[in-house]
């Protein structure tokens, strides 16, 4: 168990002492009844850091020439998002950015990975480029810098401007375009201070819960959306790429997908059937055309409508790195209703454990996807780009936030890392998903992933538990025997 004796001790300077709870062994839960864990040890120039996304902490909607995203038209129809919220304020990081730098500077993260708003940068998504909205990122870049942390850039998390998706957005061809010349002006300038840039993050996600399912914006519906937009992702991830390696070719570029190992629920062969379906739409889809250049088998007749000559060999280009956003494994039923190919999320196994989101607690099948990366995929540099939990946290006492399952949670997912490394996988560093409690699109504020309490009322930051064992984590502070959650 971590003491908060060990914790003080690990605590950067300019770490508040308050953010620690009052009693952190008395607010720990029952030890697990588990064999001791070893000792958390990660190599040498491993990088810890902590990720959001843009219209998820922004806020400023209205600002300096920023245009209106799918995100903003969702979240304003009634209906969409469960406890009726948007991101127009979130966590006001546009302009509360230089505390929540601080923060990261008294974690002792190495770096930060953060998303560009397009709507910031092309209002229309076209043409020339909003200068105040890119002076944003620049200061941002150059805070940062200043506090001694690596600034990491995605440049599309999701928020496309509104006025690309009433031209059909991402099943729009023209969309591969517009994305790349994005990524030019982004890129040309802040390639200069960012070393490290991914296209995309989690190109699945958004094409089936945002083009198939419909809960996440814009919101269309049916398999055929989803071929398009995940297809003309593809092109646009290879071809923005292309074009940055040619202009920056010492800059990194990668792109951040969601892994996941995909287990049939069941001894039935039609749910091992269905966990085929289901894992080329989450990972085989996105996997196989960045690394083979072809679509996996089962998928290869759905998107071949969608495919013209040359596109396969634009969309396989080599990357310096993959981001791996992992939160659990899938359990899947055959479902003919099921929004992915046919099928459905069945029942966790017996005994699993859960985060409030009912996802499944398992930190060996990030092993599992990182061991895939090595064996099939010719083990790529990797950093784990988003790893976390949410959990109903209590209000913050004392100035501190207790949350010993997330701390947990995070420990247990290093130690995957750990082992991962260990048996040769080629992973670089974690950035735990999130930094501040944040909008979580269709689930509102309404479900926390933070390390740092954010009070939505008035805005004020408060560091929790997990944040202060990253923080240990960070300095090299001894976490051999730490803390247990539920
Ligand atoms: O909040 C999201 C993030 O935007 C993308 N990955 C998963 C997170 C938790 O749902």
């Amino acid at each position: 168990m971590i003491r908060r004796r060990d914790l003080l001790l690990a605590m950067p300077a300019g770490l508040a002492a308050s953010a620690l709870p009052r009693d952190l062994a008395l607010a720990q839960a029952a030890p697990s009844p588990a064999a001791p864990q070893p000792e958390l040890k990660l190599p040498p120039g491993f990088i810890l850091g902590a990720s959001t996304s843009s219209y998820q902490i922004e806020g400023a909607v209205n600002e300096d020439g920023r245009g209106a995203s799918i995100w903003d038209t969702f979240s304003h129809t009634p209906g969409r998002i469960k406890d009726g919220s948007n991101g127009d304020v979130a966590c006001d990081h546009y302009h509360r950015f230089a505390e929540d730098v601080e923060l990261m500077a008294q974690a002792g993260f190495g770096s930060y990975r953060f998303s560009v708003a397009w709507p910031r940068v092309q209002p229309d998504g076209a043409g020339a480029p909003n200068v105040p909205g890119l002076d944003f990122y620049d200061r941002l870049t150059d805070r940062l810098l200043a506090r001694g942390v690596k600034p990491f850039a995605c440049l599309y998390h999701w928020d496309l401007p509104q006025a690309l998706q009433d031209k059909g957005g991402w099943t729009n061809r023209d969309v591969v375009g517009r994305f790349t010349d994005y990524a030019q002006l982004v890129v040309a300038r802040l390639g200069d201070r960012v070393p490290r840039w991914a296209m995309l993050n989690e190109p699945s996600v958004h094409a089936i819960f945002g083009h198939a399912f419909g809960n996440h914006a814009p919101g269309m519906t049916g398999w055929k959306n989803y071929l398009a937009a995940q297809h003309h992702m593809n092109l646009a991830q290879g071809s923005a790429i292309r074009a940055l390696r040619a202009a920056h070719p010492k800059l990194g570029l990668g792109t951040v997908f969601s892994l996941q190992p995909v287990l049939p629920a069941t001894g039935k062969p039609e749910d091992a059937a269905a966990a085929v379906r289901f894992d080329a739409a989450w990972n085989g889809n996105n996997l196989d055309p960045l690394f083979h250049g072809r679509y996996p088998e089962i998928s290869a007749a759905d998107f071949a409508p969608f495919i013209r000559e040359g596109d396969l060999d634009a969309i396989k280009v080599p990357v310096d790195f993959l981001g791996v956003n992992y939160y659990g494994r899938a359990h899947v039923v055959d479902d003919p209703n099921g929004v992915i190919a046919g099928a459905g999320w069945g029942p966790h196994p017996p005994g699993t454990r859960t985060t409030a989101m009912a996802w499944p607690i398992e930190p060996q099948g990030l092993v599992e996807v990182l061991a895939r990366l090595r064996d099939d995929y010719g083990n790529p540099q990797t950093f784990v780009t988003e790893n976390g939990a949410a959990y109903d946290d209590p209000a913050p006492k004392g100035g501190a936030v207790d949350d010993p399952a997330r701390t947990a949670f995070i420990r247990d997912h290093l130690l995957a890392c750990q082992r991962a490394i260990t048996e040769g996988c080629a992973l670089k560093g974690y950035y735990v998903w999130s930094l501040l409690d944040n909008f979580e699109w269709a689930e509102g504020y309404s479900r926390r992933f933070g390390i740092i309490h954010v009070d939505f009322a008035t805005l004020q930051r408060t560091p929790k538990t997990s944040f202060a064992y990253l923080a240990a984590v960070a300095s090299g502070a001894p976490t051999g025997t730490i803390l247990t959650g539920p």
